[in-house]
């Protein structure tokens, strides 16, 4: 019912989005973020970077529309391809959607041996997916998405990150991820992987304790969870609050790691890996190396993570390591 009300809605802003194709760039009847300071440049402003804004200029703007959860815009940008947006906020450019989709994917996957059955929350563009499906140990990859908006969006603009729908293992769940793992079974999964956007709005409860909670009684003992953890130059309070949390709730290891992305604010995105009680996980040592037969598969070969880059994931700059490593393991 409510998928067949999201594919209404997308239809017709898809048609919206042909009569507004006329219009000029830099007019923002969705509030999307377009810029009214710059004319056809986007700016990210939200109160959780106050004070700045990245900016990215609009070639041409593709679809706009309002789903039952969020604002949803895809532009043409001049210089990162195209751009996915959530309520004003980049989700994904075409040019560095490698750095994150693959690092939130192979820092778990490739934590532990012989992964075989995966969760995926959030992640509606497919690209956490299209990483998983490279590792050929894997049996079952579960998916639960709350906003059908996104899928179809990411399916008709962004078909390379979306490929990871096409994968026979993938089961789509269109839902409220939370209700999802509540009714999992104990023990059920090897990883689940959090690609949530930031806590304000349709995912701030993907960052509270019940749900961690609910994270560790789905993982099996020594199963392992990767969460999008914010920036250390922006967001050390919600890191923080995150590691202590993780700290009471995961009994395994509990290790913030980053990357770099350039449309992210600040440029950087970390990750909070934990596991259960059970087999050991040392994250910062990959035991499952991704191998070149694997790095070749999907789409395209690997662009940015690889076992170096891995193991460097985990090291903190000393502002970071003094507030975050006295509350991990
Ligand atoms: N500040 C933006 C954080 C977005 C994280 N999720 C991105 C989804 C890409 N699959």
């Amino acid at each position: 019912m409510a998928e067949e009300k999201n594919m209404v809605e997308f239809e017709s802003c898809m048609k919206r989005q042909k009569d507004n194709d006329n219009e000029e760039n830099g007019k923002d009847p969705y509030g999307n973020g377009i810029s009214s300071v710059i004319p056809g440049w986007f700016s990210e402003i939200s109160p959780m970077w106050p004070g700045e804004a990245h900016s990215l200029k609009i070639e041409k703007i593709l679809f706009q529309g309002k789903s039952e959860y969020q604002k949803v815009m895809v532009f043409q940008s001049s210089t990162y391809g195209k751009v996915l947006v959530l309520d004003g906020v980049i989700q994904l450019t075409e040019r560095d959607e490698c750095a994150y989709q693959e690092m939130i994917t192979h820092l778990p996957l490739c934590s532990i041996a012989n992964p075989k059955k995966v969760l995926v929350i959030g992640g509606g563009d497919g690209g956490v997916l299209r990483e998983v499906s490279r590792h050929s140990s894997i049996e079952k990859i579960d998916i639960c998405e709350i906003d059908n908006m996104v899928v179809e969006v990411s399916k008709q603009y962004f078909p390379e990150v979306a490929v990871g729908f096409n994968d026979p293992r993938v089961t789509l769940r269109i839902g409220d991820g939370v209700a999802f793992l509540k009714a999992a079974a104990e023990g059920t999964y090897d990883a689940v992987i959090v690609d949530s956007s930031d806590p304000i709005g349709p995912a701030q409860e993907l960052f509270e304790k019940p749900f961690f909670q609910s994270v560790a009684r789905a993982l099996r003992p020594g199963g392992v969870m990767c969460t999008q953890a914010e920036s250390i130059w922006l967001h050390m309070d919600i890191i923080e609050d995150i590691v202590s949390n993780c700290r009471q709730i995961f009994n395994g290891s509990v290790n913030y790691a980053w990357t770099t992305v350039p449309t992210y604010p600040s440029g950087m995105i970390g990750f909070m890996l934990c596991s259960t009680e059970g087999p050991t996980v040392d994250f910062k040592h990959p035991v499952n190396p991704i191998d070149e037969k694997e790095s070749q598969k999907s789409v395209r070969p690997l662009k940015f993570y690889n076992s170096e880059i891995h193991t460097a994931a985990f090291c903190l700059p000393s502002f970071a390591k003094r507030k975050i490593s006295s509350k991990e393991n």
